[in-house]
């Protein structure tokens, strides 16, 4: 699962991955070409495995992690085939980072003169509802071809004209409620504003705890009608954060005025974008958060420890993570009837602490 960055050029993309992933891949390329996707992972910052590692004292702690991608700025007027490549590229992730440039640099070039992210949101938006359109178009005409449709064509039909009226009011496809069997009848195809997006705006050092910046009312409202949690975050501020040690930054932040880093709340959404909660597994040996999808059950999440869990299982003993830490330790929790045991079919809920009991 890879979530892309993307956005216009010189936005603060490659800075922003960097620092999310400790990644060093080349900035300020200033509109070079031939340019690849950039991949690498990102811990998700997780404040209940911060206070089980004060609490136990592991030797390892093992945060989650998702990957980012990022992708070439587009060029609006690169033509074609930068073009096609960008939407291939955007094809590949499963979520998105929508990045747009509220820094006033001039140093750092741009490719217009005024800064307005609400221009470029719709801007990189509409390429991507363009090539939704043209593939709904296609398929349409590929179904009216066809003299005799087969059950699943009038679904995906059906499907595909409730996508042509959202995508003429430039509407993302994600708004569009399908019934069940429209959306298995569609699901095979490679849309892209289904995909779920975080909006960041990368801004001036001020931004960050006044939370104004340009448009800054317009682009809260366009994030609002297209379901995009919006952080906004300041490149500069976040890599000196990056350089100063722990202690130091608790100061600096209440300094500034801002309660947490910008690049925490960007991993979190575009965790939380992709449908990901966390389950948490306490020892002597490890603190560590496991990804799952909402809904798992948990016998599938034994698996993600290992396959034989997964076959072995027999029931999983879960803590709440608020009672684990008032009681201090698993003996305590067990002792004071914290710790339940629940069977296979159970739904994982997020910061569930899990002892898997199975045997092999
Ligand atoms: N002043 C200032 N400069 C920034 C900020 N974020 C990024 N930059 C600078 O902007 C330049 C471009 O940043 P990149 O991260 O390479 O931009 P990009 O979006 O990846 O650009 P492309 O890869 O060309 O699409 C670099 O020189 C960065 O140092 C910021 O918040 N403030
Ligand atoms: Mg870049």
């Amino acid at each position: 699962m890879k979530i892309g960055i993307i956005g216009l050029p010189t936005v603060g993309k490659t800075t922003l991955f960097n620092l999310l992933t400790g990644a060093s891949a080349e900035t300020g390329m200033f509109f070079g070409e031939d340019r690849e996707v950039n991949l690498h992972k990102a811990p998700v910052p997780d404040e209940r495995i911060d206070q089980l590692t004060t609490l136990c004292n592991p030797k390892k702690v093992t945060y989650a992690k998702i990957e980012f991608a990022d992708i070439p700025g587009l060029n609006p007027d690169a033509g074609k085939e930068a073009n096609r490549k960008f939407l291939s590229d955007v094809q590949d992730a499963e979520a998105l980072v929508h990045v747009v440039r509220a820094f006033s640099d001039p140093s750092v070039p741009f490719i217009y003169e005024e800064l307005n992210p609400l221009r470029d949101l719709e801007q990189i938006h509409g390429e991507l509802l363009l090539a939704d359109m043209a593939l709904v178009e296609t398929r349409l005409e590929r179904i009216a071809e066809n003299k005799k449709p087969r059950p699943e064509e009038v679904y995906e039909q059906s499907a595909l004209k409730k996508y042509q009226a959202a995508l003429e009011e430039e509407m993302p496809l994600s708004a569009v409620e399908l019934t069940e069997q429209e959306k298995a009848a569609v699901y095979s195809l490679s849309f892209l504003t289904v995909k779920p997006m975080v909006i960041v705006v990368n801004c001036d050092e001020d931004a960050p705890a006044s939370g104004e910046f340009p448009q800054s009312q317009k682009v809260r409202a366009y994030a609002e009608a297209h379901g995009a949690p919006l952080v906004v975050v300041s490149a500069k501020i976040e890599a000196e954060i990056n350089t100063m040690d722990p202690d130091d930054r608790v100061e600096f932040l209440q300094e500034l005025g801002i309660d947490e880093p910008g690049l925490g709340k960007v991993t979190k959404a575009a965790y939380a974008s992709l449908g990901l909660i966390s389950f948490l597994t306490v020892g002597k040996d490890e603190v560590r958060a496991w990804p799952i999808k909402q809904g798992t059950t948990a016998r599938k999440a034994a698996g993600k420890i290992h396959s034989d869990i997964e076959r072995g299982f027999i029931r999983a003993e879960v803590v709440k993570f608020t009672d684990f830490i008032a009681a201090g330790s698993i003996e305590e929790a067990q002792k004071q009837g914290l710790a339940r045991l629940e069977p296979a079919d159970y739904i994982m809920v997020d910061g569930d602490i899990v002892n898997f009991r199975f045997n092999v």
